[in-house]
């Protein structure tokens, strides 16, 4: 039985509790002007530097194995629990104001503190990646892939990949904050999520090849990624990395020791070059 006061790694190791001071960017907004706001802001970067060092001048194959590595190290399990009170409580509660947001349309729903509150408020958690292609074990709780989501919404998503709907079959939501499930162009189902978060789960998807690609935990496979692969590219590129997802970078660090390397550096997607990798 696991101790909530320690965790594993992927060789099985009891590792000590996270320190909740291992993050390294600041998040609280600094005044642009101070002379401690840029000393602060140096340091973070030079953290992120170093965090980065092994990534530097790679490209391809190359600069995904470097990646691997670096977002391997010092990632804590949390168990699945723990990381979804974390998520509900921390991560997905950026600004600290007990309401959060479905990753499906965007909908506000309070106050939630907990995993029991978010089930109440009608939120259960979405993995982006589904559970049924590899997360599991460690991957199963990774905070980077994990969101919260509405939970009529999430079974109609259920493990279809995520795409470009051109003939819908059901939707949630209106205008901008539409969500749908239908037929893409190639006659595939998959679930569309409203505009502003899609870049944000294609980089968690990003994330979630490049960390586990290696370990494989069971059931791993690259089905949906491989059908995603292009709008994937394409989701990144229109809805590209803002203040609030660097935020919840830096939470997911703070919660599980790792953090999700094309948030801190949108240019290595084009770097790997995805869409040229051999993905088995
Ligand atoms: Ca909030
Ligand atoms: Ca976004």
């Amino acid at each position: 039985m696991r101790s909530s006061a320690a965790s594993w790694n992927d060789s099985g190791m009891l590792l000590a509790p996270v320190a909740l001071a291992v993050r390294t960017v600041p998040t609280t907004p600094l005044a642009p002007t101070s002379v401690a706001a840029t000393h602060q802001r140096d340091a973070a970067a030079a953290d992120l530097g170093q965090y980065y060092g092994p990534a530097q001048g790679k490209e391809g194959a190359e600069l995904l194995r470097a990646l691997h590595l670096i977002i391997r190290t010092g990632h804590v399990d949390r168990g699945y629990a723990q990381a979804r009170d974390e998520m509900f409580s921390v991560v997905a509660d950026i600004d600290g104001d007990n309401r959060i947001e479905d990753i499906f349309t965007g909908e506000s729903r309070g106050p939630i503190t907990d995993r029991k509150d978010a089930y109440e408020a009608g939120f259960n958690t979405e993995h982006t990646w589904p559970q049924s292609q590899g997360a599991t074990g460690i991957a199963q709780s990774d905070l980077h892939h994990l969101q919260p989501g509405d939970i009529r919404t999430n079974e109609k998503r259920g493990s279809y990949p995520y795409g470009d709907v051109v003939k819908a079959v059901w939707s949630t939501g209106t205008g901008p904050a539409q969500a749908k499930l239908g037929v893409d162009a190639l006659g595939e189902t998959v679930f569309e999520p409203y505009a502003a978060v899609k870049g944000d789960i294609a980089r968690g998807l990003l994330y979630f090849y490049t960390r586990y690609n290696e370990s494989r935990p069971a059931d791993f496979s690259t089905k949906n990624l491989k059908h995603d692969l292009e709008t994937l590219l394409r989701w990144n590129a229109a809805d590209p990395v803002d203040d609030r997802e660097r935020a919840r970078n830096d939470a997911v660090q703070q919660v599980q020791g790792n953090r999700n390397p094309f948030v801190d550096h949108p240019e290595f997607v084009d770097k790997v070059g995805f869409n040229k990798l051999d993905i088995k």
